[in-house]
C-alpha cells in the first residue's frame, strides 16, 4: 500500500556514477532534502549489474572516475589500465562511504511512476514508499537498466541456465560455475567480445552466435605499477584539463589533418602507433575525418581488417569474422578486446554465423539453427540494451497537463541539450538523449554540476519552476540533426541510433560534436541567464 508521501526537495533516481554525485551536490552543496532511489540492493548502477566474466571498462581508469574531489582522485589506487567491474564497484562503494551518501540512498526501491502535479513531482515506488519533491533528477544511465532480450522462441523451455550480460545473476553463474559446461553466447558487441575469451578458457565447449562481424581494437591492457600510479595521482590538473578540452571526455591527441593528406606509408605508421596505444584512441584520437568521410574511414577499416587476418588461422572462420568492406569502422561504438580473435582458434570454440544459419528456436537442451542443433547447458545473451531512451521510458514519467514522456517521445526523443524536456518542469535528465557521446562519468559530472548550479540559481532568485522552452528544444534537435548529417555514426544499425531494437524509432540519440564544444555550449547557456529556459 502506498504510504503518505515524504516531503523532500529532490528525488534522484539511480545510485550509479550519476546518482551518487548528484545526491552529494544537492544535499551537501545546496543543503536540500534529498532521497536517491536505487532499484538494486547495492550502489554502483551499471557496475553493480554487469557482473559477467571478463567485464571491464574500456576507458582508462585514471579518467573513468570522478574529478570533483582532488583528494579522492589522489587516494584511489587503480590497479590496471582498464579497470575490472569489481574494482569500479569497489570505487563507487568507497565514494558512497567517503561522502557519507548511504544515509540518503534508499536501496531496493524501484521507482514505479513520477507525476508532476503542477508544482511538485509525486513519486511512487514498488515498496510503497512515496515522495513529493520539487525536483526530479534521473541518473539512470544510458544502458544498464534496460537490457534487451530478443524474443527467441522457446527460451522459456530451456532447462539449463540463461541470463543477460547486463543483468548477471549474483549466484550460480561465476566463472567457476561455467567450468566444464557447454556454453552458448549470442551477440558479439562489447559485452560478448569481453566475455567470450574468458568463458572459452573454462567451458567444455563455447558456441558463439554472431550476427554482424565487428572491428575490435586491442586493449593493450596492462597493470599499473607504482611509478605509473604515482605519476597519474600527481597529474590531476593535467588529466582533467585535457579531458575537459577533449573530443570524447578523455585525454587524447587527435591528428589535425585528413587521412587523405598522408602517404600510404605515413598513414600506416600513424594507424600502427594508435593500434599499439590500444583501445578507443584508434577511432577517436585519430585523423580528423575518420568518422566523417567514407574514403578516409576506409583506410582505417582496411588496416583493422588486416590486423584480424594476422590473428585468425582458420580461413573459414576468418571469413566469418571479417567485417564487410562497406561497414565503416567506428560507426558502431568501437569495441576494445583482449585475446578475442585468437579464441576462435581454440578446439573448444565454434562460431555460428546467424545471418547464414539463423536461430530457429531455443529448445530445452540448446539452440536450434537452420543448420542443426547446438547442445548447451548455459545460454548467455550478450544482446545489448534499449539504450538512452529505454531507461527513462521505464520510469513512467508524466509531466505538465498529464503529458506522458512515452507519448511525447513516441516518434523519437526531443530534449534541450540532453538535460531537460519541454513540458516536464523541474525534471533533469543526466546524460539524457541529446547530450554528448563521451566518457560517461565525465559527461555526467559536468551535467550534475550544471544542474546543481541551475537549482542553486533558482533558490537564490526565488523561482519555483524551470522548464526548457519548445523553441530551444526544437533548435537543439536541428543542431543535432545537422551534426549527424556530417557523421558516419548514423550509418550503423546500432544502439546509438535506436536501430538495434525492433520497432524503436531510428534517430540520432546524441549530439555528435566534440565533448569540449558541448560543454562550452551548456556553460554558455548558463552564463547567458539560462537561455532557452523559462522560469516561474
Ligand atoms: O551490446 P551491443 P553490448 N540475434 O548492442 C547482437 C557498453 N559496454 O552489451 O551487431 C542475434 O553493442 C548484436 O548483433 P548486431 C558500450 O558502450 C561497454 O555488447 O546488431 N544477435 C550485437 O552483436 C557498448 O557499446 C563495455 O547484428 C543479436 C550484440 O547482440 C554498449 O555497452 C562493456 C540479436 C549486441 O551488442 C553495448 O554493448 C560492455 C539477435 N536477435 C558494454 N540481437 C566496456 O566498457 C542483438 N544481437 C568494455
Amino acid at each position: 500500500m502506498e504510504q503518505t508521501p515524504e516531503e523532500l526537495d529532490a528525488v534522484v533516481i539511480g545510485a550509479g556514477f550519476a546518482g551518487l554525485y548528484m545526491g552529494h551536490q544537492l544535499r551537501d552543496r545546496l543543503g536540500l532534502r534529498v532521497a536517491v532511489l536505487e532499484a538494486e540492493d547495492g550502489v554502483g548502477g551499471t557496475w553493480h549489474l554487469n557482473r559477467y566474466p571478463g567485464a571491464r571498462c574500456d576507458i582508462e581508469s585514471f579518467v573513468y572516475c570522478y574529478s570533483f574531489s582532488r583528494e579522492l582522485y589522489r587516494e584511489w589506487e587503480w590497479s590496471s589500465k582498464y579497470p575490472a567491474q569489481e574494482e569500479i564497484l569497489r570505487y563507487l562503494e568507497h565514494v558512497a562511504d567517503r561522502f557519507d551518501l548511504r544515509r540518503s540512498i534508499r536501496l531496493s526501491t524501484r521507482l514505479t511512476s513520477a507525476t508532476f502535479d503542477g508544482t511538485h513531482w509525486l513519486v511512487s515506488t514498488d515498496t510503497g514508499a512515496a515522495f513529493r519533491a520539487r525536483f526530479l533528477v534521473t541518473g539512470v544511465g544510458l544502458l544498464a537498466s534496460a537490457p534487451f532480450r530478443p524474443a527467441f522462441p522457446g527460451l522459456e523451455t530451456f532447462t539449463g541456465r540463461w541470463c543477460h550480460t547486463g543483468d548477471w545473476p549474483r549466484t550460480g553463474m561465476e566463472l567457476d560455475d561455467l567450468a566444464g559446461k557447454r556454453v552458448g553466447v549470442i551477440g558479439t558487441g562489447s559485452s560478448g567480445v569481453q566475455t567470450i575469451p574468458v568463458v572459452a578458457e573454462v567451458a567444455e565447449r563455447l558456441t558463439v552466435f554472431q550476427r554482424t562481424p565487428q572491428y575490435a581494437i586491442p586493449a593493450q591492457h596492462h597493470t599499473i605499477g607504482p611509478d605509473e600510479l604515482a605519476r597519474l595521482r600527481n597529474s590531476y590538473d593535467e588529466v582533467w584539463s585535457a579531458a575537459h578540452s577533449s573530443l570524447g571526455g578523455f585525454p587524447c591527441d587527435p591528428i589535425p589533418r585528413s587521412v587523405l593528406a598522408d602517404t600510404p606509408e605515413q598513414r600506416n605508421a600513424e594507424f600502427e602507433k594508435l593500434w599499439q596505444r590500444g583501445g578507443l584512441h584508434f577511432v577517436l584520437a585519430t585523423y580528423q575525418d575518420l568518422l566523417f568521410d567514407l574514403e578516409a574511414n576506409g583506410y582505417a577499416a582496411d588496416f583493422a581488417r588486416d590486423k584480424i587476418r594476422e590473428r585468425v588461422r582458420d580461413p573459414r572462420v576468418l571469413e566469418m569474422l571479417l567485417p564487410p568492406k562497406d561497414q565503416p569502422i567506428g560507426a558502431k561504438r568501437p569495441i576494445v578486446e583482449t585475446n578475442y580473435f585468437e579464441t576462435y582458434d581454440r578446439d573448444n570454440v565454434e562460431l555460428v554465423d546467424v545471418r547464414a544459419d539463423p536461430i530457429v528456436e531455443v529448445t530445452p537442451t540448446g539452440i536450434r539453427t537452420e543448420g542443426g542443433h547446438h547442445e548447451l547447458d548455459v545460454i548467455i545473451l550478450a544482446t545489448g540494451f534499449d539504450a538512452v531512451t529505454g531507461p527513462l521510458l521505464r520510469l513512467n514519467i508524466t509531466g505538465r497537463d498529464g503529458r506522458a514522456l512515452r507519448d511525447e517521445w513516441a516518434a523519437g526523443p526531443a530534449s534541450y541539450m540532453g538535460l531537460a524536456v519541454s513540458g516536464f518542469p523541474n525534471l533533469f535528465t543526466i546524460t539524457g538523449p541529446g547530450s554528448t557521446f563521451g566518457n560517461i562519468p565525465v559527461v555526467a559530472e559536468h551535467h550534475i554540476d550544471w544542474i546543481a548550479d541551475l537549482i542553486g540559481h533558482m533558490l537564490d532568485a526565488g523561482h519555483s519552476c524551470v522548464e526548457a522552452s519548445r523553441d530551444a528544444q526544437r533548435e537543439w534537435t536541428t543542431t543535432m540533426a545537422r551534426l549527424a548529417e556530417k557523421s558516419l555514426i548514423p550509418l550503423a544499425d546500432s544502439w546509438s541510433t535506436g536501430a538495434n531494437i525492433p520497432g524503436k524509432p531510428r534517430t540520432v540519440l546524441f549530439y555528435l560534436g566534440k565533448y569540449s564544444t558541448y560543454r562550452k555550449i551548456c556553460n554558455g547557456v548558463a552564463a547567458d541567464g539560462y537561455r532557452g529556459f523559462e522560469f516561474s
